[in-house]
C-alpha cells in the first residue's frame, strides 16, 4: 500500500514539479525566441525594399502590407455579449459639456480639408447602415458594466458624407491618403478628444445614438455620441458638437489632465 504523503513530501514534490515547469518554461521561451529572432531575420531579408529578395517575394509581401493597411479596423475587436445580457440602467459617468434639453443640438459640424464647415442632420445619420453592440464598458476610475448601443459604424459616417480623407472621399486601401486623427468636441468645447485613424475605421467604433434600442438620454449623450469599445470610457465623447480631422493629434481633455492618450484597453 502506498503511504500517505508527508507535509514534507508534498511540498518536495510540488517544489519539483514548480522547477520542472519553470525549466520547460525557460526552455519554451528560448524556442519562441528563437523562432521570432528567425522569422524577423528572414523578414528583414525578405522585405519588400530588399534589393536582394526576389521578385515574387517582394509582390507577396507588397501585397499583404497593402492588404493589411487596407483592412479597416484591423486591430483586434473586444468581446461581445448577447444583447440581454446588458445592464438595463447603465450608470451615468461625466457630465462635461453636456447640455440641458432646451439647447439640444440636432447638428453635427463637420470639416472638410479646406477648414469649411457643413453641418449633417441627425435624421442623414440616422439613414446610414444600422448597427448595434453588446460589449463591456469599461471606465479608467475602475469599474465597468455590459451595456448595448446603437448607431452607425463611424466608418460609414466617413464614407457617406466624404470626410477624413486628404482629397473628399476617404479611400481605407490607401492610409496615405487619410487623416492620421480625428478630433471630437461638444458643442459648447468643453470636452474634447482625439482618436487614431485605426481606431475611427476599426468596425465597432460607433457613432452612437441609442442605448437599449432607445434614442440617448441627454446624460449619455443625446442626440450623438462616440462609442469606442476598444479604449476607456473618457474617449467615448458624448454629445458630439464637432468633428475634424488632421495629422497631428487633436487636443484631448484627460490627456491634457495627465492620462494616456491613447488609452486603448
Ligand atoms: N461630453 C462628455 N463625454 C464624456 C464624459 C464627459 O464628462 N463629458 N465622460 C467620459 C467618461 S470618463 C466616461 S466613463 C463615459 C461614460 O459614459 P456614460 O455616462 O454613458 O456611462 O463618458 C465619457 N464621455
Ligand atoms: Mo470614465
Amino acid at each position: 500500500m502506498k503511504k500517505p504523503m508527508t507535509k514534507s513530501d508534498q511540498n518536495k514534490e510540488k517544489f519539483l514539479t514548480e522547477q520542472q515547469i519553470r525549466r520547460r518554461t525557460i526552455k519554451g521561451l528560448i524556442g519562441i525566441g528563437l523562432g521570432i529572432t528567425g522569422i524577423f531575420g528572414g523578414l528583414k531579408w525578405a522585405n519588400a525594399d530588399n534589393e536582394e529578395t526576389p521578385g515574387f517575394i517582394k509582390k507577396i509581401f507588397q501585397f499583404n502590407s497593402n492588404v493589411s493597411k487596407a483592412l479597416p479596423g484591423k486591430k483586434s475587436k473586444v468581446r461581445e455579449f448577447r444583447h440581454e445580457e446588458a445592464v438595463p440602467k447603465p450608470r451615468v459617468n461625466g457630465d462635461i459639456g453636456i447640455l440641458d434639453t432646451n439647447k439640444l443640438n440636432q447638428y453635427v459640424f463637420l470639416e472638410k480639408p479646406d477648414g469649411s464647415q457643413f453641418k449633417v442632420s441627425m435624421e442623414e445619420i440616422k439613414k446610414l447602415p444600422k448597427t448595434e453592440i453588446t460589449f463591456e464598458f469599461k471606465c479608467i476610475e475602475g469599474w465597468s458594466e455590459i451595456s448595448n448601443w446603437g448607431g452607425t459604424a463611424f466608418s460609414e459616417f466617413m464614407n457617406a458624407f466624404q470626410v477624413g480623407g486628404k482629397k473628399g472621399r476617404p479611400d481605407t486601401t490607401d492610409s496615405s491618403s487619410l487623416f492620421s486623427f480625428g478630433g471630437f468636441e461638444t458643442p459648447d468645447g468643453k470636452y474634447y478628444v482625439g482618436l487614431d485613424m485605426d481606431t475611427l475605421l476599426h468596425p465597432q467604433t460607433l457613432l452612437c445614438y441609442e442605448m437599449n434600442q432607445q434614442p440617448l438620454s441627454i446624460a449619455h449623450g443625446a442626440p450623438v455620441r462616440l462609442i469606442v469599445p476598444t479604449k476607456y470610457g473618457i474617449k467615448s465623447l458624448k454629445s458630439i458638437g464637432r468633428i475634424y480631422f488632421s495629422d497631428s493629434p487633436p487636443k484631448d481633455y484627460w490627456a491634457e489632465n495627465g492620462y494616456d492618450y491613447d488609452s486603448s484597453l
